[in-house]
């Protein structure tokens, strides 16, 4: 919060085919499915995007519930603290610990509980899944991201990826982790079709948006649409790292 005797500037940027939103200009949302959760909506149709995500953090003992409707996908990360998920249907029926850094990506056919063991905040990406003819729809994911490897970036030792969710046409999304070491940067400026919603965990650096450098730091998130031209510095002195979303292995609508 802004003290009284400072200005007013803002990093805050919404344009149409991005936006940087800082945490503290979000203000909380009570959401029936999270009752005694603080979310913060970081991303929604409402801003261009194709997905709704959420910053939820939960005093130990609340949770929050959906119902399976048969069209949406969860995907759940734990940013601090730790869940008990409870997933009712498919192969990973039962209850599941997902400690700091643990994740699970829900199909539209299973419902799920979760409940914070210890004071927790966790990300919550929920998306319309597009299924594929043919192809089954995915089983309940659960994993942890110290169990996944970092691969070494288009050559660049200093640049580690690590893929969340497999190379699988029966999903439709990627969440990956970028590590960036102090003064290494993406290699090129992308411009692509797929989106993201990006959060950046850990670390400093500047984001290429648009046309513009911004300065960019741990618990910002970053909204970048279809063909926002896009780019990454690493200023340091810790190493950046930030987990986003890609819709991914589906054919261009026309
Ligand atoms: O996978 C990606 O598109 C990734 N390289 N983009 C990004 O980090 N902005
Ligand atoms: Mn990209």
């Amino acid at each position: 919060m802004r003290k009284q005797t400072e200005l007013l500037g803002s990093r805050t940027r919404v344009e149409a085919r991005y936006a940087l939103i800082p945490l503290d200009g979000i203000p909380l949302s009570r959401l029936p499915a999270w009752p005694d959760a603080e979310v913060q909506v970081l991303a929604a149709p409402a801003l261009g995007a194709q997905f709704a995500e959420y910053r939820i953090h939960m005093p130990p003992g609340t949770g929050g519930a959906y119902g399976a409707d048969g069209e949406t996908e969860h995907f759940l990360f734990v940013l601090d603290g730790a869940v008990e998920l409870g997933l009712e249907s498919g192969t990973g029926t039962g209850a599941h610990r997902l400690d700091s850094g643990g994740y699970a990506l829900i199909p539209p056919s299973a419902g799920y509980r979760v409940r914070a063991a210890e004071d927790t905040t966790l990300l919550l990406l929920r998306k319309r899944y597009e299924p594929l003819p043919e192809v089954e729809e995915f089983e309940a994911l659960i994993g942890s991201q110290q169990d996944v490897r970092g691969e070494v970036y288009m050559g660049d030792e200093g640049a580690l990826l690590q893929s969340l969710v497999p190379k699988d046409f029966s999903y439709d999304l990627a969440m990956n982790i970028f590590t960036f070491e102090t003064g290494h940067s993406l290699p090129v400026t992308e411009t692509h079709v797929m989106e993201h919603g990006l959060y950046v965990l850990a670390g400093k650096g500047l984001y290429y948006l648009g046309g513009t450098w911004m300065e960019v730091r741990e618990s910002d998130f970053i909204w970048m649409g279809p063909f926002c031209p896009q780019s990454y510095y690493a200023t340091g002195p810790e190493p950046t790292r930030y987990i986003y979303y890609k819709n991914v292995n589906r054919e261009i609508p026309l």
